[in-house]
């Protein structure tokens, strides 16, 4: 059996024979970024039950510390997402200062007008004018938090829809929605941007106001550059081509983010690539193949997507599922650096269907992992996170630290 460096060394030359600058992808694999969420760290769970998790985080302060725990052990996740009022603290500048000093920053905020009981009938797209100005202030105070926090982007999803057909005029509910988020738009400062989440169903059963992509889409084109569509890989129909999405999207100039996450039947909240992992290389490749496309052109440019994780963990142990998560990332993105992109052309160019397919295959199935151990080792971390978090004992000292939260520590049930 090689050991580690010996097993990358072989495949670092199996790569130049190949014609790939391997230098080129370990730095491309050391500038990932994936940004966690907050509500990933405290208890969540699905509406039967929420299992209390020893060491769940109960505080603001304590999600930052576990997103700066998995940054620590990945090197690659040196943001957390928050959603207020799960996340709302008294002083934003002392919770900013507190991410400084562990080395992490504060990232996209996430509006929450889905849980008050103002909102059974929707937000931003009810009947009652009060309702959707309500809706509006909250979403204007969380773009003064960003102010605070430095944060880039405004990420909004809507529960807003109904159950039964005639419950409500649909293109009322349009016009209700463009006006509010013309609203929000106005007030978006400079450099930053409004992210617009769709997914098809869920809380609403019937109709969904932003159901999917083309809506979204719509949606941000009438409001302007500044408004970018949301891609949360649980949120299409079982089947819909997600890769062919992203690169639409890409190719548009308005993919502004992902929520990663997977699922096997609806909106599953599971680790990242546990259930698809092929999707996930196809959508990374996608990032890859515009990256490398439009390197000059920065509205098409991959490097502006916000990458995310959205998941709640109701069964799994938190941040050893968040650290697994951001290594999926990593490795979709590892094996899509390894495409090799002017083969793949000439294939393409002269029709041969499968020899282009298997440029991609051959990519996918290239074993990375000494690629990535020996990148960790050149950022100064453990070839392994997940081996590092159990040398660490840190779950064991959270434990020990804060018991079991019994309420679900910021975040309803299911996410
Ligand atoms: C909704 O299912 C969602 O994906 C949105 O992004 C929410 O902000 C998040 O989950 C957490 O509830
Ligand atoms: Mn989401």
């Amino acid at each position: 059996m090689p050991n580690s460096n010996q097993a990358y060394q072989l495949l670092a030359n199996q790569l130049i024979e190949c014609g790939l600058d391997v230098e080129s992808v370990k730095a491309k694999l050391k500038q990932q970024h994936i940004e966690t969420p907050s509500w990933g760290y405290g208890n969540s769970g699905t509406r039967f039950r929420v299992f209390p998790w020893l060491g769940a985080a109960r505080t603001t302060k304590e999600k930052l510390a576990d997103a700066a725990m998995v940054h620590n052990l990945t090197g690659i996740a040196p943001s957390v997402a928050l959603h207020i009022p799960w996340d709302k603290v008294d002083d934003w500048d002392d919770l900013k200062s507190y991410a400084d000093s562990l080395g992490i920053k504060i990232g996209a905020i996430n509006p929450n007008v889905f849980q008050d009981e103002i909102y059974k009938f929707g937000s931003i797209c009810h009947g009652d004018l009060a309702v959707r100005k309500r809706a509006v202030a909250h979403i204007l105070e969380c773009i003064d938090i960003m102010k605070i926090t430095g944060s880039r982007d405004l990420s909004l999803w809507f529960a807003d829809g109904t159950n039964y057909a005639g419950q409500d005029n649909i293109r009322s509910r349009k016009h209700r929605m463009q006006d509010s988020l013309a609203e929000v738009y106005k007030a978006l400062p400079p450099n930053t941007r409004m992210l617009i989440e769709y997914k098809f169903f869920e809380p609403a059963f019937y109709h969904t106001d932003l159901a999917d992509w083309g809506i979204a889409y719509a949606t941000a084109l009438k409001l302007g550059p500044q408004a970018q569509v949301l891609v949360d890989t649980g949120h299409h129909a079982q089947g819909t081509n997600i890769e062919h999405i992203v690169a639409f999207l890409l190719d548009e100039g308005r993919l502004g983010g992902f929520h990663f996450n997977n699922r096997k039947y609806a909106d599953d909240d599971l680790i990242v690539g546990s259930v698809n992992p092929f999707e996930l290389f196809l959508i990374f490749n996608e990032l890859v193949a515009a990256e490398a496309a439009n390197e000059n052109v920065p509205t098409t440019c991959a490097k502006n997507v916000a990458y995310m994780i959205d998941q709640s963990h109701n069964i799994e142990p938190k941040i050893e599922a968040m650290v697994q998560s951001v290594i999926n990332c990593q490795v979709a993105l590892a094996k899509a650096l390894l495409v090799n992109r002017q083969k793949l052309a000439k294939r393409q160019a002269a029709g041969d269907v499968l020899g282009a397919h298997r440029e991609l295959t051959t990519a996918y199935e290239t074993d990375v992992r000494p690629l990535l151990a020996q990148v960790r080792e050149e950022m100064g971390l453990h070839p392994d996170p997940i081996a590092a978090l159990k040398a660490s004992r840190y779950e064991e000292k959270i434990a020990a630290e804060r018991g079991a939260a019994s309420e679900a520590g910021g975040g309803y049930p299911g996410a």
